[in-house]
């Protein structure tokens, strides 16, 4: 049978666990719980043709991969991404590259998060055995504080409603899913942060003009470029946030790139096709805990980090190794006891969980340590564009530190890797 997408199976009525959102975040949980065996079912509102082709993120850290591979999760990405040791800064109108390689022997995969969902889909499904519903509406979680949470969703084939019953909710399901209106409002608190900045996000059917990611420090603006292949490149412009697309037409994007992108001696920038124009409000949020009861959220449904340092999918794939490690090991601790039954099983145990107890605190270390990262590299990209001189004089020191003093290179080769050795 083919598993995609189970239109004849009848809906599961239990699953160990019910991940809400079919992301890198919730398709890493699934993977992870179906390799040990537990069974789950993932959740998602799209179809899998459009998670499939959804372009987002493309810069993934080294020590994420490499726990991707030992997950068996990591195969083309292996064979597919391409190697980055360095970034470019441009600034006084020349190229200033700060090779990270180098100094670290470390690097990025650049690899397109939809390919990854498109082989994350696929283990999951093809190989894993993996249950998982597209086009689902109006999902509901329930009773997440009880030893008997559950799913509801309505299912796309029949208009019914479905109910699944689980013991855990992971709640992957993005910045706008639903999952954490289910905390008790008493229980968490939210920390925002609002650049009061725009970015034009831009996808170009062209080859990147530059082997590495560009960052251009401009008066105007801040103006970025991040391979994806070779075929497809993305760039942004700082903007007005709010700005409507519209009013960046083709000659407009390209001629403002060149300018803020200019560099004595800089190869000519490739253009082509715009395939992606977006407005993105650039902001960040913390949801504190990221858990509550039985719910547990991974990824941009707990914590929103804007594109500066590219460290979004970064920490959602932290979230779900740990998430769906510590599932894994309390769920096989409970193997053979009472997991539908009385539930007094669950209940009545001292809990020696340390994954699952831990899970909030171990995600939230990173997590604030690269919100930290994106408001100094945010001074750095938009500073000069502030219009005040002050802050130009600081921006253009804190560029220079990083070429002239090892210690301020090394600490920023690690944030930007995400290599500390403790977080
Ligand atoms: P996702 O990827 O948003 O997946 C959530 C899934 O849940 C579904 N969903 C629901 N499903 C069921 N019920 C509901 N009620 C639901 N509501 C929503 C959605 O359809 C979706 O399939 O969250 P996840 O898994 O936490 O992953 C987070 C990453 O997608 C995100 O952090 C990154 O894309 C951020 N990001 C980058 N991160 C990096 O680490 N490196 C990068 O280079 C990078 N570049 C970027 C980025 C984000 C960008 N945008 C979109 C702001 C570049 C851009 C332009």
């Amino acid at each position: 049978m083919n598993s995609l997408e189970r239109p004849n199976t009848p809906a599961p009525q239990r699953a160990s666990v019910v991940v809400v959102g079919a992301g890198p975040a919730g398709l890493t949980v699934g993977n992870i719980l179906r390799r040990a065996g537990v069974d789950c079912v993932v959740l998602e509102t799209e179809t899998r043709e459009f998670i499939e082709q959804r372009p987002r993120a493309g810069v993934i850290e080294e020590w994420v991969v490499r726990a991707l591979e030992q997950r068996g999760l990591a195969g083309n990405l292996l064979r597919k991404a391409q190697r980055h040791t360095a970034c470019e800064f441009r600034f006084d109108g020349r190229q200033h590259r700060f090779s990270y390689g180098e100094l670290t022997g470390r690097h990025h995969f650049v690899y397109p998060q939809h390919l990854l969902v498109t082989d994350l889909v696929r283990e999951y499904t093809d190989v894993r055995d993996g249950d998982i519903r597209f086009g689902v509406r109006d999902v509901q979680v329930h009773d997440v504080d009880t030893d008997r949470p559950s799913v509801s969703y309505t299912c796309p084939q029949s208009g019914q409603r479905q109910v699944v019953h689980c013991e855990f909710v992971a709640g992957c399901d993005g910045a706008r899913g639903v999952t954490r209106r289910a905390l008790p409002p008493e229980q968490f608190r939210v920390a925002r942060h609002d650049y009061g900045i725009g970015w034009l996000s831009l996808l170009a059917e062209a080859p990147p003009s530059s082997d590495c990611v560009l960052f251009g420090i401009h008066e105007d603006g801040f103006a970025g470029q991040m391979p994806r292949s070779p075929e497809v490149t993305r760039y942004y412009l700082q903007c007005p946030p709010g700005d409507d697309p519209a009013n960046w037409p083709h000659e407009r994007v390209w001629a403002e790139l060149r300018r803020r992108l200019a560099a004595k001696g800089a190869p000519e920038l490739v253009e082509g096709r715009l395939i992606e124009k977006r407005m993105l409000d650039m902001h960040d949020y913390v949801v504190e805990p990221m858990a509550s009861g039985r719910l547990f959220l991974a990824g941009d449904a707990a914590h929103l980090v804007a594109p500066i340092a590219a460290k979004g999918m970064n920490l959602a794939l932290h979230d779900a190794f740990l998430l769906g490690d510590a599932l894994v090991a309390h769920l096989m601790r409970d193997a053979g006891s009472d997991r539908f039954g009385t539930g007094r099983a669950g209940r009545d145990r001292p809990d020696g969980d340390g994954g699952l107890e831990g899970y909030s605190e171990a995600c939230l270390r990173r997590v604030w340590d690269y919100q930290e990262f994106s408001q100094w590299l945010s001074e750095v990209y938009h500073g000069q564009a502030a219009g005040e001189p002050y802050r130009t004089g600081t921006t253009i020191a804190r560029l220079r530190r990083l070429f002239t003093s090892p210690l301020a290179a090394a600490a920023f080769a690690e944030q930007y890797l995400g290599t500390a050795e403790r977080y």
